[in-house]
């Protein structure tokens, strides 16, 4: 595995909007693994491969103290969502600066292909909710 460089803001490839994954390959498992090891060296609970200069759809998570439920989610979609939070959120591209206020869905259910190709599907509410969709942010292009 492999500590990767995070890109920062005003860095114009944080804009680049991520590609549909085709097919998950050995490739992208070493992908979601490299960055697993960079989003817990950084220390964040969130990292999207745009932020690692990868523009393919693919983002991992894991909001747990003991940082031991890492989640990797490839060509992910949000089918439902449902209430509003104000949200605190920071973000690894932008240092320094980990209170922006923002305005999430409060719950929402995630499809996605896993490391082993499969599609599932995961509610999530709390920190996991706002981190997702932080990500998802970051897919689309957006700071
Ligand atoms: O995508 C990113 O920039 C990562 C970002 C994700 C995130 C955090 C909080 C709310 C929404 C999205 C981070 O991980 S910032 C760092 C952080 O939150 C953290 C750092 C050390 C310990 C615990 C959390
Ligand atoms: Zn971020």
């Amino acid at each position: 595995m492999a500590v990767l460089k995070i890109i920062e803001y005003p860095d114009p490839r944080l804009r680049i909007k991520a590609k549909p994954v085709e097919a998950v390959t050995d490739d992208i498992r070493q992908l979601a693994a490299d960055m697993l090891e960079t989003m817990y060296a950084a220390p964040g609970v969130g990292l999207a491969a745009t932020q690692v200069n990868v523009h393919q759809r693919v983002l991992v998570v894991d909001v747990t103290q003991e940082q031991d439920q890492p989640l990797a989610f490839v060509n992910p979609e949000i089918i439902e969502r449902e209430g509003t939070t104000e949200a605190e959120e920071g973000c690894l591209s932008v240092p320094g600066i980990f209170d922006r206020l923002s305005t999430r869905s409060s719950r929402i259910v995630v499809r996605a292909l896993g490391r082993d190709g499969k599609p599932f599907e995961l509610e999530a509410d709390g920190l996991l909710a706002v981190c997702i969709q932080h990500e998802m942010d970051h897919l689309m292009g957006k700071v």
